[in-house]
């Protein structure tokens, strides 16, 4: 055998060197389902399904093509259920020249290649993963000597060197680089989404479905229904029908938060991109010729492109920067334990419980609602980091862990002490009734404080704002809030600070 190609089950892309390099005659390649990925978190199982499903439709569509594949399930008595095992197993079966593999988009992993290097009786290659539109070496170019690394400026040189939204002279379309401001609105009444597509299960996924119902019967999420596209061709139409229906709206509502609807105008690609079947250059492009076309407005199309092209290379690049001590940083010290309600969705406040059981249900939430409701709430309700970081992890279908530690540890708990964040992303009731329809008919009340009816985010963010008095208020971006506070006076400052920690305590005891 000539050369021994692994995959793994978020590489199913057919771009990549370890594909486009293979010889068909004589390579071998390597996928294998295997219980140590599967369960180094409690995944959701619509995540496993989805990523078994995708792997099963990938490998059907290689050998399609040609080309020689070792696939090992769940199942296979011979399995030794870690992907080291089975690159071993392999290696003594078909004795190749080499071992290839793209590189893993986490830690942990790339740890264990190293030391499997060690092992092999062959050499070990491991290929940079050029799916990515930022390399390492270019993004560690670009952090070199500064002292804080604003996605903002990164975004404008994503721009700039892949010529996305730009003017004929080099500036960018519109005059502005950044179309937030005009984003943001909260949702009007009736706010709802174009009906999404869902996709039909073929034998294949059935099969994946049944195994996961057997094998983890335990396992975190609803299994059913299961509408996800797993090949790339479906995931091109959920691409297109983004694209075509939901992109023009995209920026109006990118924050706003209604109940029973979990998608609104996000476009549900996140899970696909991260696994390969989408190419994130791919989507900006169409994207961007949508604006060109007078089909979408510049703001949506804008706001969109920013997520892909900044915010996700951004977070990659400050992952691999700052791994392995970025998963110990606990800048604001925060050490409650995670509530069981995560995990239940059993909650009495209603936002929470809304974010909670459409991650239950979709395996998925929207970004205002991990950032604005689960991340701001574990935020201000000092949650250890590492707890929500596993968490966040293991309950959503897009979730590894490049993108989903940045986002969790940086960006909505502040536990890296403001590295990627510039300001932590705390607030109180008024927010979420503003953002959303859900204190309608939530048993609290977001304009009451304390006593029984308080809607626990008021006292949680005082004391939030409180506790952290010493690094906070001289931040630029927090100007009115130390004054609002000191204007409260001590009874009232005591006794939120008092209904905070009562607030705590109910939590613990499942009665928040
Ligand atoms: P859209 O709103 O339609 O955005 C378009 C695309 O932009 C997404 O598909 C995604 O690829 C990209 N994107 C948007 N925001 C971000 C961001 N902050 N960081 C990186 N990429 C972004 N995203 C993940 O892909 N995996 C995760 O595990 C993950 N964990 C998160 C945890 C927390 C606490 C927070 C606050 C955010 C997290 N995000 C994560 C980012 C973001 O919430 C999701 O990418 C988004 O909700 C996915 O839904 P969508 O495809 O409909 O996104
Ligand atoms: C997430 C995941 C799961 C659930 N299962 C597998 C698997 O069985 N086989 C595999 O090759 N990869 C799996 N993965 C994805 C890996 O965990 C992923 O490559 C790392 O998280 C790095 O991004
Ligand atoms: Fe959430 Fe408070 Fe509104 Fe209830 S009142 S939905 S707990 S913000």
């Amino acid at each position: 055998t000539g050369a021994l190609r692994v995959i793994l089950a978020d590489q199913l892309s057919t771009r990549l060197a370890v594909i486009t390099k293979a010889d068909k005659t004589r390579d071998v390649i390597l996928m294998a389902e295997v219980m140590s990925e599967a369960s180094y978190v409690r995944h959701h199982v619509k995540k496993i399904a989805f990523l078994f499903s995708a792997m099963r439709h990938y490998a059907q569509a290689l050998r399609v093509a040609g080309f020689t594949i070792r696939y090992v399930t769940l199942d296979d008595e011979d399995n030794r259920q870690s992907l080291e095992g089975e690159i071993l197993r392999a290696t003594e079966d078909f004795a190749p020249e080499r071992v290839v593999v793209t590189e893993p988009g986490e830690w942990r992993l790339r740890e264990s290649f190293e030391a499997l290097r060690l092992a092999l009786p062959v050499p070990f290659i491991i290929l940079p993963d050029t799916r990515f539109l930022c390399s390492h070496a270019e993004f560690n170019k670009w952090a070199e000597g500064r002292r804080e690394f604003r996605m903002e400026y990164f975004y404008r040189e994503m721009r700039r060197r892949y010529g996305i939204l730009l003017e004929a002279d080099g500036s960018p379309c519109g005059g502005r680089w950044n179309f937030d401001a005009d984003n943001r609105k909260p949702p009007q009444k009736g706010l709802t989404s174009p009906k999404r597509l869902s996709f039909r299960k073929d034998a294949i996924t059935l099969e994946v479905l049944d195994l996961v119902r057997r094998r983890f019967p335990d396992g975190y999420g609803r299994l059913e229904p299961f509408h996800f596209a797993v090949t790339r061709r479906q995931a091109l139409r959920e691409l297109d029908h983004f694209i075509f229906h939901m992109l023009a709206r995209f920026g109006d509502h990118q924050d706003a938060m209604v109940e029973g609807e979990p998608y609104l105008n996000h476009s549900l690609l996140s899970a696909y991109i991260n696994a390969g079947l989408l190419y994130p250059l791919e989507i900006c492009q169409k994207a961007e010729a949508a604006y060109r076309q007078g089909r979408v407005p510049l703001n949506g199309a804008e706001g969109f492109i920013r997520q892909i092209l900044g915010w996700r290379e951004y977070v990659r690049g400050l992952y691999w920067r700052f791994m392995p001590s970025y998963l110990d940083n606990n800048a604001l010290e925060a050490r409650e334990a995670l509530p069981w309600f995560y995990w239940s969705g059993e909650t009495r406040m209603n936002c929470m419980r809304q974010a909670l059981s459409d991650t239950l249900e979709h395996a998925y939430s929207h970004h205002i609602q991990r950032l604005m409701i689960t991340g701001n709430f574990a935020l201000i309700a000092g949650l250890d980091p590492k707890a929500v970081h596993e968490w966040y992890l293991a309950v959503y279908a897009d979730a590894y862990e490049w993108v989903e530690l940045p986002n969790t540890l940086g960006m909505a708990l502040y536990a890296d002490g403001g590295l990627l964040a510039s300001k932590p992303y705390a607030a109180s009731g008024n927010y979420i009734r503003r953002m959303s329809n859900y204190c309608d008919t939530c048993p609290y009340d977001p304009s009451v404080s304390t006593g029984e009816k308080a809607c626990p985010f008021n006292a949680l963010y005082w004391d939030f704002i409180a506790r952290h008095r010493d690094r906070f208020e001289q931040n630029r971006r927090m100007p009115f809030v130390y004054a609002t506070w000191d204007r409260m006076g001590d009874d009232k400052q005591q006794a939120l600070r008092a209904e905070a920690r009562r607030h705590v305590v109910a939590m613990h005891e499942g009665r928040l």
